[in-house]
């Protein structure tokens, strides 16, 4: 096979690698400046969602079932795979991703760690509904202790439509899991030709292929199986992580009540009624909290029950304790930049190491 220019490129690429960045992994390590690089070997972790979706015309960019075709057929369907990596498929789930579970999120996370492990297994790559795309990233993200490139993706059209994303949504996904240039990064989100890292990003549109964002801006792109970065992410994950996916058998009950005007307490005493060991309030603005219902939150506060002050405005800042409520005479805890749904997420993994507010706040000062 002649080689293209991509291709001396990339082995190129891995040779000079190899000789900036040691410990890469086994595929990257064998590349010298004569040999063609050993194909990274990538294992695709199917879930469901849009990118397995099916749409009744080629016009049904919006109307269609999500979480019907299987993995083999979304791998055959884009033969270019084969160009960047070893490729294989598993069918974990096949669910539109708003039904995600406690239990989905562990059981996934527990089979990431697994492959992870594997020295036949150099990048992760994992098929999934846009819905809940973001809270999967940010749980692998804070529990699965590997360098090994994780790169979850999904698309906003299914793969029978007119302009579907699907296709190079997975492309990207895979050249960045077979990437030595994505070790060590945390978990990361391709959508729409750039790389997010899954901590920062969010779905911040409903019927969009440019719905992901991240507040503090994507980490790079990838273009034409190349990956390009321009910042690093800054806060602690994986491997520099305190949680520790096969340590974690369950995740502890933690629920989102949404702060808005005539707000009143009843949704978030039936919450914590309902066996909720941590409240996260998406509150207006600064995460503030009506007058109406600080007695409620105080008194739950002192049952036991963890109060966090997140904000229902989405990627516009970040919750400052002591602002407009005293967090540290309520013993109340700030979500920092995390919004509601991330907020759960962290909330319900650092109670699976303590009850103290001070201790869960320091979490989300540094994940
Ligand atoms: N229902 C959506 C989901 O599974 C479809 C999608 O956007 O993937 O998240």
């Amino acid at each position: 096979m002649t080689p293209t220019p991509t291709r001396l490129m990339s082995a190129l690429g891995c040779a000079l690698a190899l000789t900036l960045l040691p410990g890469l992994p086994a595929h990257a390590q064998n590349a010298t400046s004569t040999a063609p690089a050993k194909k990274a070997q990538v294992v695709i972790l199917a879930t469901g969602g849009t990118i397995a979706g099916a749409g009744a015309t080629a016009a049904n960019s919006a109307t269609y079932q999500a979480a019907k075709v299987p993995v083999d057929k979304l791998l055959a369907s884009v033969p270019e795979l084969g160009s960047l990596a070893q490729v294989r498929g598993e069918q974990v789930f096949q669910i539109a991703s708003e039904s995600f579970t406690n239990e989905h999120l562990v059981q996934l996370a527990k089979r990431v760690s697994a492959l992870s492990k594997q020295a036949d297994v150099d990048g992760i790559v994992i098929t999934h509904g846009t819905d809940t795309l973001e809270e999967t990233a940010f749980f692998l993200n804070l529990t699965v202790r590997t360098t090994k490139p994780i790169v979850v993706v999904g698309s906003m059209r299914p793969g029978t439509a007119l302009s579907a994303d699907g296709a190079l949504n997975l492309y990207n996904a895979v050249a960045t899991a077979a990437s030595p240039t994505a070790v060590g990064k945390g978990v990361l989100v391709t959508m729409n030709d750039e790389i997010n890292t899954g901590r920062d990003v969010t779905k911040a549109a409903n019927i969009r292929p440019d719905a992901f964002k991240s507040p503090w801006g994507a980490l790079g792109m990838v273009v034409e199986g190349q990956t390009h970065w321009f910042r690093a992410p800054a806060k602690r994950h994986t491997v520099n992580s305190e949680f520790d996916i096969d340590q974690i058998q369950a995740l502890p009950q933690v629920d989102i009540a949404y702060g808005h005007g005539n707000a009143s307490p009843v949704a978030y005493q039936a919450l914590a009624a309902s066996g909720a060991k941590a409240l996260i309030h998406a509150g207006t603005g600064n995460g503030s909290v009506s007058k109406d219902v600080v007695p409620a939150l105080r008194e739950l506060r002192a049952k036991g029950v963890q109060v966090i002050r997140s904000s229902r405005i989405d990627g516009g800042g970040f919750v400052i304790r002591n602002a407009e409520q005293p967090d540290d005479q309520y013993d109340w805890v700030a979500a920092h930049d995390l919004n509601p749904q991330k907020a759960r997420l962290l909330a319900a993994l650092a109670l699976t190491r303590t009850q103290d507010a001070k201790a869960i706040q320091r979490f989300f000062l540094e994940y």
